[in-house]
C-alpha cells in the first residue's frame, strides 16, 4: 500500500514536472542573465527525434534534451556546460512550423553562443531554416531549424527566436521574439565529433596504393624500371 502510494507519487511528480530528457519552460528566460539550465535534465536514452543532417539517427550518441519551449513576447535561453574536449553542439528543432497551437506555424531560429568571460558571451552561429531531412524526426518543415556546432568544454547559451522579416539568412534576430501562444521543440545535444576524415583517409590511401601498383606494372610492362 505504502509502495503504491509512493509510485503514484512519484508518477504524479513526472507528470507536472521536468524530468531527464525532457525540460518544460515555463519561466521567462529571454536573457543570457536568466538563461534556464538545462543542465540536469540531460539523458543517454533512445529518442526517436535525435538526428543528424544526413537523416540518421544519432540519439545514442551523445546526452540530449528535449525542450517543450513556451513563447513569452520574447526570445529564449537556455545554458548548459560542456565538460569534455572534442564535442560538438547540435540544435534541432522539432514540430513547430506544423504544432498544432501555432496556426499560422512558427517559423524559429536558433544560435549558439560560449561564455568567454564574466558575463561575456560570443556568439559561435546560428541557423534559421533547415532542408526537412536535417534532424532526424520531428523535422518536418524547411522552416525548422538545425544546427551543429564543434564545442571546446566551456558553458554555452542555446537560444530559439523568432525569424524576424529581414533580408534572409544575416544574423541572429536580437529584436525579434517568439509570440506567447506559440510553442516549439528544441532537441539540444552534446556528442563527440566523428571522424569522417580518418576514413577518408583510408580510402584514399587505398586508392593511392592501387594506384601505384598499377603505375609499376605499367613500368615493368614497357620496362621502364628495373624489377
Ligand atoms: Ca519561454
Ligand atoms: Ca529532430
Ligand atoms: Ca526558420
Amino acid at each position: 500500500m505504502i509502495k503504491r502510494t509512493v509510485l503514484a507519487l512519484s508518477l504524479a511528480a513526472t507528470a507536472t514536472s521536468s524530468y531527464a530528457g525532457s525540460y518544460i519552460d515555463t519561466t521567462l528566460n529571454n536573457s543570457f542573465a536568466t538563461a534556464a539550465s538545462i543542465n540536469p535534465y540531460f539523458t543517454t536514452a533512445f529518442s526517436p527525434d535525435i538526428g543528424n543532417a544526413a537523416g540518421d539517427n544519432t540519439s545514442m550518441d551523445g546526452p540530449w534534451v528535449t525542450i517543450s519551449g513556451q513563447g513569452n513576447e520574447a526570445s529564449d535561453y537556455f545554458s548548459f556546460d560542456i565538460a569534455q574536449e572534442g564535442q560538438q553542439v547540435t540544435l534541432d528543432i522539432d514540430y513547430t512550423m506544423t504544432h498544432p497551437n501555432n496556426p499560422y506555424g512558427f517559423d524559429a531560429e536558433v544560435a549558439l553562443w560560449q561564455q568567454v568571460d564574466t558575463n561575456a558571451y560570443s556568439l559561435l552561429d546560428w541557423n534559421d531554416d533547415s532542408s526537412t531531412s536535417a534532424g532526424a524526426g520531428g523535422s518536418v518543415h524547411d522552416f525548422d531549424s538545425f544546427q551543429v556546432l564543434n564545442a571546446p568544454a566551456g558553458r554555452y547559451i542555446a537560444g530559439v527566436s523568432r525569424f524576424f522579416n529581414e533580408p534572409n539568412d544575416t544574423g541572429w534576430s536580437a529584436e525579434s521574439f517568439i509570440a506567447g501562444d506559440r510553442q516549439y521543440t528544441l532537441q539540444v545535444q552534446v556528442s563527440p565529433v566523428p571522424e569522417p576524415e580518418s576514413y577518408a583517409m583510408l580510402l584514399a590511401g587505398l586508392g593511392l596504393i592501387g594506384a601505384i601498383s598499377r603505375i609499376s606494372r605499367r613500368r615493368r610492362m614497357f620496362g621502364l624500371c628495373p624489377g
